[in-house]
């Protein structure tokens, strides 16, 4: 198989993480809008009131909200046939529960939309890459609470009818994969991706797999209304997956990692085989969480099944087995891998992994992937040129092309497109920091939120202008 003509080439980037403006044309409070910078990926002050003279990276972003011409024309100069970005569901529906969408909020979607299609940069359009409106997780307790997925839908349902016809790339959601009871990253993730505080849950595993559950049932639900409103929808779903090996060759470590892995896929397998999966079901109650699926969830996966699956690849993780009670600490880190480097967060750098991933996934299911993430967050130097020579984000990335065309050329996965996170600096996720950054193009922001903005080109900008313009080949 050869790489399509029509193959996607481009990059990813979020809403609260690049937007800004956090409380302009009648945008409401966010998850991430509470999020300050000391405080990522510590679980704290998310339901405390914004505080003055504390930093929140997402109220400034990089400014994308006011500068996105610019910036989108240095994607078009790159090559991009694709851009992903999210919609900030608290700009269409300020409080989640608002009776009206907010007009504003919608036409400023719409002109990035345009902005993109005057360059022929396809939109890839993601629902919910956390941002959801606080007032659902204060008045509701969040995806805990059914009515959220009702909620959900009907800010989908805007979404579609709204883009209808300029976009038909949609993602229902980011990574919900990261909401796991067996997790140990559960503190960040139910923090960013839920908006609670994973200490104060009185029952963890009931509340994070009751939240997995109605996060999996909106896609499925999102999944038929986007295809109702227009069947020329192509609707995904993004999973965050690292290929777990086992620590050696002892059985229990491979079984271990075996299973390590397969929590990454069981709402992929609800989403593509139609229903959700009695092995998820049997292992929650093994562990005291009850789940009821009643007839009418049942349809719903029936009918809600992705037309492609969207991968986040950034590193693999290595597993072992450590008893009965074991909790997977395989996400981001955990232990190191003796055969593969790392990046300066500690993250296992393996192209091979996603090689691997893309044909385990791909002979899992059959379905088209767009590896929706790839990308290595370093720490950039200007040098006394005045120029970033990023090489090590260069070989990062060409190691991963090269692997992903020997998927698609060798292995004939059908891959459908490749988007690097952060394209453009932006402010990192789990960090919350400006000096971890994945970009092309340098925007000049520090972490305490200071800078002029400006964008510079890196090295890796002529390159990946080169690897598009020669569908893969540098
Ligand atoms: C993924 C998220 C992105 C992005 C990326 C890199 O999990 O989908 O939003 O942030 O990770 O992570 P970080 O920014 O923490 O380096």
């Amino acid at each position: 198989m050869k790489l399509k003509s029509d193959f996607l080439w481009g990059g990813s980037i979020a809403a609260h993480q690049v937007e800004g403006a956090w409380d302009e044309d009648g945008k409401g409070p966010a998850i991430m809008d509470f999020v300050t910078a000391g405080e990522y990926g510590q679980a704290r002050g998310i339901h405390k009131s914004i505080q003055a003279g504390v930093r929140y990276p997402s109220h400034t972003g990089i400014d994308f909200y006011h500068r996105y011409p610019e910036d989108i024309k240095l994607f078009a100069e790159m090559g991009f046939t694709a851009l992903r970005i999210s919609i900030d569901w608290s700009r269409i529906y300020p409080q989640g529960d608002d009776s009206t969408p907010n007009k504003a909020g919608i036409e400023f979607y719409q002109n990035l939309v345009d902005e993109l299609l005057k360059y022929k940069i396809k939109p890839i359009v993601t629902l919910y890459h956390f941002e959801m409106p606080i007032n659902l997780v204060r008045k509701y307790g969040s995806w805990e609470n059914r009515q959220v997925v009702d909620h959900y839908l009907r800010f989908c349902e805007t979404m579609f009818r709204a883009l209808k016809g300029k976009v038909s790339y949609w993602v229902t959601f980011n990574e919900m994969n990261h909401i796991d009871p067996q997790s140990e990253a559960s503190d960040i993730f139910t923090y960013i991706i839920a908006g609670l505080k994973y200490s104060e849950l009185t029952n963890k595993a009931q509340t994070l797999a009751t939240i997995g559950y109605h996060m999996t049932l909106a896609s499925c639900a999102a999944v038929e209304l986007g295809h109702k409103i227009d069947p020329e929808n192509k609707i995904g779903c993004v999973f965050g997956i690292e290929p777990v090996y086992p620590i050696n060759s002892d059985p229990d470590n491979i079984l271990t990692a075996f299973k390590q892995m397969d929590r990454d896929f069981y709402q992929i397998d609800a989403m593509c085989k139609r229903k959700f999966p009695q092995y998820k079901l049997a292992e929650y109650k093994d562990q005291g969480i009850e789940l009821v699926i009643s007839t009418a969830d049942q349809e719903i996966f029936k009918n809600g099944s992705i037309d492609f699956i969207g991968m986040n690849y950034y590193a693999s993780s290595v597993a072992e087995y450590k008893g009965a009670q074991e909790k997977n600490s395989a996400l981001f880190g955990g232990l190191q891998n003796p055969f593969l480097p790392t990046s300066k967060w500690g993250w296992a750098i393996d192209p091979v992994g996603l090689r691997y991933l893309l044909n385990y996934t791909y002979r899992k299911y059959e379905l088209p992937i767009m590896i929706t993430e790839n990308g290595l967050g370093a720490i950039d130097q200007i040098d006394s040129d005045g120029q970033i020579h990023d090489s090590y984000r260069i070989d990062y990335l060409s190691k991963h092309i090269q692997e992903m065309k020997k998927a698609i050329e060798i292995d004939q996965v059908n891959c459908i497109g490749y988007l690097t996170w952060g394209p453009i600096d932006l402010v990192s996720a789990t960090t919350g920091q400006m000096s971890k950054r994945y970009g092309f193009i340098y925007v000049d922001l520090d972490d305490q939120g200071l800078g002029t903005l400006k964008r510079t080109k890196k090295a890796s900008f002529d390159w990946y202008q080169k690897v598009i313009e020669s569908s893969g080949t540098q």
